[in-house]
C-alpha cells in the first residue's frame, strides 16, 4: 500500500536510488548550506539555553530535512503555519534568524510575520495550526490567490481533534494545503506504538480520501520532491496531502526534559546512521562538488551568520516588562486591569527602592 511504503532517493551511503529524480548540483548545495547553517543554529541556541541566555528552546537535530526539504519547496505567496520545533522551515522560508532567538528570549518581536512571507508565529498548543491552515488555504482558493498553506505538526498532533477537523474540512473543500507531519517517534515521553493503533500517520488520510505519502524525513531529496508534488497538486485544484516524513529527533523534547528517562541511548546512535546532513554530504563527495576546503567554508559561514546573530539579539536593550499587557486583547477586562496597575505601582515601588 502507498501509505505504508516509505519513499527514498537518497540512500544511506550517499547514492541515488532513483535516478529518474534529477535534482540540480546547485539546488543540492544549496540544500547543504542550509541543513548546515540550521544545524549550527540549533546547537548555539541550546548552549544559549545553557548559558542562561534563554529560557527554554526545542531543538530540531535530526529532523533538518525535513523541515528543509519541504520549505524550500514552497512559494514566496504560500503560508506558514509551524510549531515550537520547526526553526529550520521558518530560516528556510525566510524568517529572520533573530527574530527566532528572541522568540525564545521571550521577546514580542519574535512573534511578527516578516513584511514578505506569510509565516504565523510557532504555534505551541498542539494541533491548532491545522484547521487555520485548512481555513487559510480555503480562504486563498475562494479569493483566487493561488497560495497554498504547509501545517507542520507531530506524531503526537494526530490524536487531537483539530487534526482531524482540519484534514475532513480541507479535504471537503479540496483546501490548498499540504499536511506535514514529521513522526519523529515521541510526543515528549509517548513513543509512537502509544500514540496511535494505526501503522502509520499517512494512513489517516485515507479516512478523509485525501493524498497521502509516507516519506524518508532524513532524505533531503525525497521530502523536497514529494512536498513540490503536493503543493503542485494542491494549486491544481487536486486539493490537500497528507505527508509522513518519518525522522527522529536526537536531542529531548526541551532543553527542560530528559530523554534517557524514555528511551535509550543505542536507539539515538542507531538513528544518527540516517543522519540527513551526512548523507547529502556523502552524496556531494561522490559527485565531486564538494571538497574539504569547499566543506570547511560552508560551516565557517554558517558560525559566523548564526554568531551575528545571537550578538545581534543579545544587544539590543530589555524590553519594558509591562509589554505583557499589550497586544493580546483589544480591550481589557477588569481583571487584567487590575493586574496592570497592580503591576505598575509595583515597579515604581521597585525603582524607588
Ligand atoms: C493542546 C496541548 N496539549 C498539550 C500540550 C503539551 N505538549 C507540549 S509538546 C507536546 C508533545 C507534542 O508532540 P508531537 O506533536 O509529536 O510534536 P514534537 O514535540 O515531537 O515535535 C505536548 C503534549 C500542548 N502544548 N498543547
Amino acid at each position: 500500500m502507498e501509505q505504508q511504503r516509505l519513499f527514498q532517493i537518497l540512500e544511506l551511503d550517499g547514492t541515488l536510488s532513483d535516478n529518474s529524480m534529477v535534482i540540480s548540483e546547485k539546488l543540492a548545495v544549496e540544500m547543504y548550506k542550509l541543513l548546515v547553517l540550521n544545524r549550527v543554529f540549533d546547537r548555539k541556541l541550546v548552549n544559549m539555553q545553557r548559558k542562561g541566555q534563554i529560557g527554554t528552546y526545542a531543538s530540531f537535530e535530526g529532523q533538518e530535512a525535513s523541515q528543509v526539504g519541504s520549505a524550500m519547496a514552497l512559494l514566496p505567496q504560500d503560508w506558514m503555519f509551524p510549531t515550537y520545533r520547526d526553526h529550520a522551515a521558518m530560516l528556510t522560508f525566510g524568517y529572520e534568524m533573530v527574530k527566532i532567538i528572541w522568540y525564545w528570549m521571550g521577546r514580542i518581536e519574535g512573534c511578527m510575520p516578516p513584511n514578505n512571507r506569510n509565516i504565523l508565529p510557532p504555534y505551541v498548543p498542539i494541533a491548532t495550526q491545522i484547521p487555520q491552515a485548512a481555513g487559510a488555504a480555503w480562504a486563498s482558493k475562494y479569493k483566487n490567490e493561488g497560495a497554498c498553506s504547509i501545517a507542520y505538526f507531530g506524531d503526537g498532533a494526530t490524536s487531537e481533534g483539530d487534526f482531524h477537523e482540519g484534514l475532513n474540512m480541507a479535504s471537503v473543500f479540496k483546501a490548498p494545503v499540504v499536511f506535514f507531519c514529521q513522526n519523529n517517534g515521541y510526543a515528549i515521553s509517548v513513543p509512537f506504538s502509544r500514540q496511535t493503533a494505526s501503522e502509520t500517520v499517512a494512513q489517516k488520510a485515507i479516512a478523509y480520501n485525501m493524498n497521502c505519502v509516507r516519506v524518508d524525513g532524513n532524505d533531503v531529496f525525497a521530502v523536497y520532491v514529494t512536498t513540490k508534488n503536493a503543493l503542485e497538486a494542491a494549486r491544481s485544484g487536486k486539493g490537500p496531502t497528507l505527508i509522513e516524513a518519518v525522522t527522529y529527533r536526537y536531542g529531548p523534547h526541551t532543553t527542560a526534559d530528559d530523554p534517557s528517562r524514555y528511551r535509550s541511548a543505542e536507539e539515538s546512535e542507531t538513528w544518527k546512521l540516517r543522519d540527513p546532513l551526512l548523507r547529502l554530504e556523502a552524496y556531494l563527495r561522490k559527485q565531486n562538488v564538494l571538497d574539504q576546503d569547499t566543506q570547511e567554508m560552508i560551516h565557517i559561514e554558517a558560525d559566523r551568520l548564526v554568531n551575528d546573530g545571537i550578538q545581534y539579539a543579545l544587544n539590543v536593550p530589555k524590553p519594558d516588562p509591562s509589554i505583557m499587557f499589550k497586544h493580546v486583547l483589544s480591550e481589557k477586562p477588569w481583571n487584567i486591569q487590575e493586574q496592570e496597575s497592580s503591576f505598575n505601582s509595583f515597579m515604581e515601588r521597585y525603582h524607588h527602592q
